[in-house]
């Protein structure tokens, strides 16, 4: 092997469409640190292995990667840093689905549950039974019901900012846009058009929390579903799967509109017609905490060359 050549040791998966990378071996040291702090390890100090993994030539738009790090909680089995080709995530629950069957695969999990440690909190996951995984999420909750905004070329929008994990709006679609595999374009200009405006008009999360992730609900083509969604990513690619913090944001508005009860099941179809199955238990402090069900399939272990000589030894990399 060359002189200044890493190696690093991968799993991916897909969960209801949507890729994981979880990186297993290979990254840099940086021992007693929680995922966050980790988080800023990475960011501030080796943002390399992010965009090698994520981005072109190795990675894609929708590659979602996860550091499998050591946990500082004595109770969880591992600890987890998600990541995409423009930065890194809050929490990510397709993700989390990901690192499971991942786990699993490797023979890390134990019977029953199985907690993981995020930058967001700790989630529960149950071992996979045929790929399917439910994970208990960190608290979610509706920030803000029926904020308007003006949408350049679009008109008023109405939407709920809430929180799943991470910050969203969610909108009706209605008569305005179909939401549909056969329409992306129009989905990615429109939620883009969103984005920007949410932006321009300073309307956030609590605390300024950018609302970086955009999701539009229509009627279900798949008749097992109750809903049908379009989730804008960070990195302006769409959501493949439903979106598991999405999802939560999305039981956590109908819980406060009075449409969900505890114990009742949500069946969330994505964009390629894939299902989550969500059901709230109420919070104590307010908002509930979401169960997100969703089946993932392991697809490949690859050792990743990064050689010091490649131009894109560290990926083409993308800004916002
Ligand atoms: O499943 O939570 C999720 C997610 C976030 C971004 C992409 N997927």
């Amino acid at each position: 092997m060359s002189e200044g050549v890493k190696i690093i040791k991968v799993i991916d998966s897909h969960t209801a469409g949507e890729p994981t990378r979880v990186v297993v071996s290979g990254a840099p040291d940086n021992p007693g640190a929680t995922p966050t702090e980790w988080r800023e390890f990475l960011r501030n100090e080796h943002d390399w292995l992010r965009t090698a993994m994520a981005c072109e030539p190795r990675g894609h738009e929708a590659a979602v990667g996860a550091l499998l790090c050591e946990p500082t909680q004595s109770d969880c089995v591992a600890g987890v840093v998600f990541f995409n080709n423009v930065g890194y995530l809050h929490g990510c629950l397709h993700g989390t689905i990901g690192v499971t069957v991942t786990l699993a695969h490797l023979g890390r999990l134990n019977e029953g549950d199985n907690k993981i440690e995020t930058p967001t909190g700790i989630v529960t996951v149950r071992e996979p039974e045929d790929g399917w995984v439910s994970v208990r999420n960190v608290r979610s909750w509706c920030h803000a019901a029926a904020v308007s905004v003006e949408v350049p070329d679009w008109g008023t929008v109405q939407g709920d900012v809430a929180w799943g994990g991470n910050w969203f709006f969610l909108i009706e679609a209605g008569d305005a846009i179909k939401v549909d595999f056969s329409n992306l374009d129009q989905l990615t200009d429109f939620t883009c058009a969103v984005r920007r405006a949410l932006e321009a008009n300073s309307i956030t999360g609590e605390n300024g929390g950018e609302i970086d992730h955009i999701e539009v609900f229509g009627p279900p083509a798949n008749e097992e579903a109750d809903s049908k969604n379009f989730v804008l990513c960070p990195g302006l690619a769409y959501d493949r799967s439903p979106c598991g913090t999405g999802t939560s944001a999305k039981l956590a508005c109908l819980h406060a509109a009075d449409k969900l009860q505890p114990g009742q099941v949500w069946r969330q179809a994505g964009i390629l017609d894939t299902i989550f199955e969500g059901t709230v238990e109420e919070a104590p402090k307010g908002g509930v905490f979401p169960t997100v069900r969703g089946r993932a399939f392991v697809t490949a272990e690859a050792q990743m060359i990064v050689h010091p000589d490649d131009p894109f030894a560290h990926g083409i990399v993308h800004s916002k």
